[in-house]
């Protein structure tokens, strides 16, 4: 993808007279406006500009870089879809799963919830985003104390690149936006890596941005992905989410070809389809029920409107 990328802002430039505003030049013109109660933590580790502060309307905010990341009043959204919608499009269930990124916690209490998985790895860069959302965001780090959950603090793109080939049923990516330390979560090597490392009919499932703003992001990743997952498929899926930009984010999903051979195999993965089970709440790590995902939403996830669907003509494999 294009190197021309805006460098990454910080708290101090987005918090001022008792108010939040998530300027970036990834959504010139506008920015979310958030009251701030108190400062809980500020920090600035190897990798980003670390911040958490206490809103009036949607609970505990963190922030790398000065972006929203996660709000207590609806982190649930993304979250339960980023993890959910791969998981219940595999057709057998998930043994093994990887996330790159996602040091909050919350996509591991949402692949936590099913039982059928036994090994739950994590690769995030930042040693610093687990401490604070332990301390801060207690109910979304909850996934971290699931004992099928290793933590590997490192380089996301070398540990997949040093996992054997097949590894893994699902490969979640939750990257924040393509400036700073994620930007190279975009790329295309990692995306061949990232195949590399998904096992035959496996799905790699990755934070794709907005459509009111990022279409030519959309485009390119989709078109990219398109060129690794030969003989798979890629697909675009939505949720809506208040306090990301524009009240909108989505998530690539790419089928890995069921057969080694790729093109002249069998068809595709749908994603639009739930072939597992919803999964329940978990009672034990006082995981809640489900907020945002069921199976209906999963299926209306692919439905995009007019705009998106003309815009990512022929860049998707379902729409
Ligand atoms: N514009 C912000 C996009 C952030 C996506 N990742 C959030 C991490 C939540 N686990």
């Amino acid at each position: 993808m294009a190197s021309s990328k805006p460098s990454p802002g910080s708290a101090d430039q987005a918090i001022n007279d008792g108010w939040y505003t998530e300027l970036s030049p990834m959504w010139p013109g506008q920015g979310l406006s958030l009251k701030v109660k108190e400062i809980l933590y500020r920090g600035k580790s190897d990798f980003q500009d670390v911040c958490v502060f206490e809103s009036e309307s949607m609970g505990t905010v963190l922030l790398l870089d000065g972006v929203i990341q996660a709000t207590d009043r609806d982190e649930f959204s993304y979250q339960e879809m980023i993890a959910h919608i791969p998981m219940c499009a595999l057709e057998r269930p998930a043994k093994k799963v990887l996330v790159v990124g996602g040091g909050d916690g919350g996509v591991l209490r949402e692949l936590a919830r099913y039982p059928e998985v036994q090994e739950i790895h994590m690769a995030e860069i930042d040693k610093m985003v687990p401490e604070v959302s332990k301390k801060y965001f207690p109910e979304m780090a909850v996934g971290f104390t699931d004992p099928r959950v290793t933590l590997h603090i490192c380089d996301g793109i070398k540990y997949v690149e040093d996992s054997p080939e097949h590894s893994y049923d699902l490969i979640v990516v939750d990257s924040s936006d393509p400036v700073g330390p994620a930007e190279v979560l975009f790329e295309k090597p990692f995306f061949e890596a990232l195949h590399r490392a998904v096992r035959p009919g496996g799905i790699v499932c990755t934070q794709a941005e907005s459509l009111w703003l990022h279409l030519d992001i959309i485009k390119a990743l989709a078109a990219m992905c398109k060129e690794v997952f030969v003989g798979g498929s890629v697909s675009y899926a939505t949720t809506t989410i208040p306090t990301y930009p524009s009240g909108q984010i989505g998530m690539l999903v790419c089928a890995k070809a069921r057969t080694e051979q790729g093109e002249g195999g069998s068809a595709p993965l749908d994603p639009r389809t739930p072939r597992q089970a919803e999964p329940g709440p978990l009672p034990a790590l006082g995981v809640p029920d489900l907020q945002y995902y069921s199976h209906e939403v999963h299926s209306a996830a692919f439905v995009l409107p007019v705009f998106a669907k003309k815009g990512l003509q022929g860049c998707l494999t379902f729409q």
